[in-house]
């Protein structure tokens, strides 16, 4: 018992001073908040069934969502896609998978802008029932970070200089062959009898504010004169994901009404977007979204709406920049973004070091969503508490806060794997 204490007094201040000066960290300092009420329509009506959910409150929270937080898609954006097979294995890591890499052309065939996505599928499976479910997701350092296999391209586009990969003048290197291999967990899951399908976000849009010359944007006349609440990143992001949910649609070993989407960090709060977008992902998961994604905003423990807006101000729609130190006045909190995934399972990751991402207010979210889940009929995270660390919790909605610092790992994957298999109803 004593040791325990001793291990959590020398801890906390290692852990405060990891994360940015001059923010709150301290439970009791967290404000007074009023929040929006879920279950009532603009108009003051009590939303009781699941019809007014689905038909008429449901639609009213996204529609919130895109003119205050994230931004529409504009109008001029187009959605074909046209896919080229680059690269196939049917024996690939050391047999017990296949492999494919897949372009996505966004425009036109053969000019940029595309997204590379690169699929590992249980060879297993595969050949007992013809296709496998699978996780979808972003990557930070390029497709070739996630896997040693030298069959996988480093890409030529701007990389983000990360000194822990080795990246730098943005461009992306050999190096970095690998370097995210235990932020994927592939083999992991293919012997869970899971496929993967994951792409580089840079593809999409390059992570940073350049009044959207590159990427996406560059390729639609909107793209010129973004209005307030037109797209960010996150949403191209998001945007993106359903592209790559239009090629699991055609890709017949893939079994397109089991994809979960996942990510971390920024890529956590596209993960939530995406899923919110679009009802063909049939499972959410959240890894350590924090701020803008899966954590409370009124809470201002940790990052603050203002400080998410001033360091990158190309992640949300400029709306968002309204509500900088004034949180209170959103329309909309995040335990609203999660309750959009409704009916479908959901599950928010956090860990306990991360305090920046404020893994109380990730997990509040997901318990104030629950209500809604409750009118499907279904148990949403069940329990009050915050809970302990390394402790899985929930019903459709899932929860934990693992041990550790801001990443995602075996111990995310082994849950999430769980979670999946659990709503997915596999052996
Ligand atoms: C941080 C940012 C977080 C989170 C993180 C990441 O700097 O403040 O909101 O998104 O980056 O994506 O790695």
């Amino acid at each position: 018992m004593k040791n325990i204490y001793l291990a959590a007094l020398l801890l906390l201040p290692v852990t405060i001073l990891a994360q940015p000066a001059g923010f709150n960290y301290d439970e009791s300092k967290v404000p007074d908040y009023e929040l929006p009420v879920l279950l009532e329509l603009e108009s003051g009506k009590a939303v009781q069934t699941v019809e007014m959910w689905k038909e008429l409150r449901r639609p009213e929270i996204l529609e919130l969502f895109r003119k205050h937080v994230y931004g529409r898609v504009p109008a001029d954006v187009g959605t074909g896609i046209f896919s080229v097979v680059q690269e196939e294995s049917a024996s690939a890591l050391g047999g017990i998978a296949i492999r494919r890499q897949v372009r996505l052309y966004l425009k036109a065939q053969g000019e940029e802008p595309f997204i590379d996505v690169l699929i590992y599928l249980p060879k297993k499976v595969v050949e007992a029932s013809g296709k496998a479910p699978i996780f979808t997701g972003l990557n930070f350092n390029g497709n070739h970070s996630v896997t040693t296999e030298k069959e996988v391209p480093v890409h030529g586009k701007w990389a983000r200089n990360d000194p822990r990969v080795g990246h730098k003048d943005n461009r992306a290197n050999e190096g970095s062959r690998g370097a995210n291999v235990s932020r994927w967990q592939v083999e992991m899951l293919i012997n869970a009898g899971f496929g993967i399908a994951t792409a580089y976000y840079g593809d999409i849009d390059p992570d940073y504010d350049d009044q959207w010359k590159n990427g996406i944007h560059s390729v639609f006349a909107s793209s010129k004169k973004l209005k307030a609440d037109e797209w960010g990143s996150i949403a191209s992001w998001a945007w993106g994901l359903s592209r790559m949910m239009d090629y699991f649609e055609m890709d017949e070993q893939i079994d397109h009404q089991r994809v979960a989407v996942t990510g971390l960090s920024r890529l956590g709060k596209t993960a939530l977007w995406a899923g919110a977008e679009d009802e063909r992902f049939a499972i959410v998961i959240s890894t350590d979204s924090g701020c803008g994604g899966a954590a409370l905003s009124r809470r201002r423990y940790g990052e603050t709406v203002k400080r998410i807006n001033n360091v990158f101000p190309h992640w949300f729609c400029d709306n968002f920049q309204k509500y900088d130190d004034l949180e209170h006045q959103l329309p909309v909190d995040q335990h609203m973004l999660i309750a959009l995934m409704a009916p479908r399972p959901v599950y928010i990751a956090s860990a306990i070091e991360d305090v920046w991402a404020d893994p109380k207010g990730e997990f509040e979210s997901g318990r104030l969503a629950s209500p809604v889940y409750e009118l499907f009929k279904k148990p949403g995270i069940i329990q009050q508490q915050h809970p302990r660390v390394n402790t899985p919790v929930g019903g459709t909605i899932g929860y934990h806060m693992r041990s550790g610092d801001h990443d995602a790992n075996a111990y995310d994957w082994q849950q999430y794997i769980k979670f999946a298999k659990r709503h997915f109803a596999l052996p």
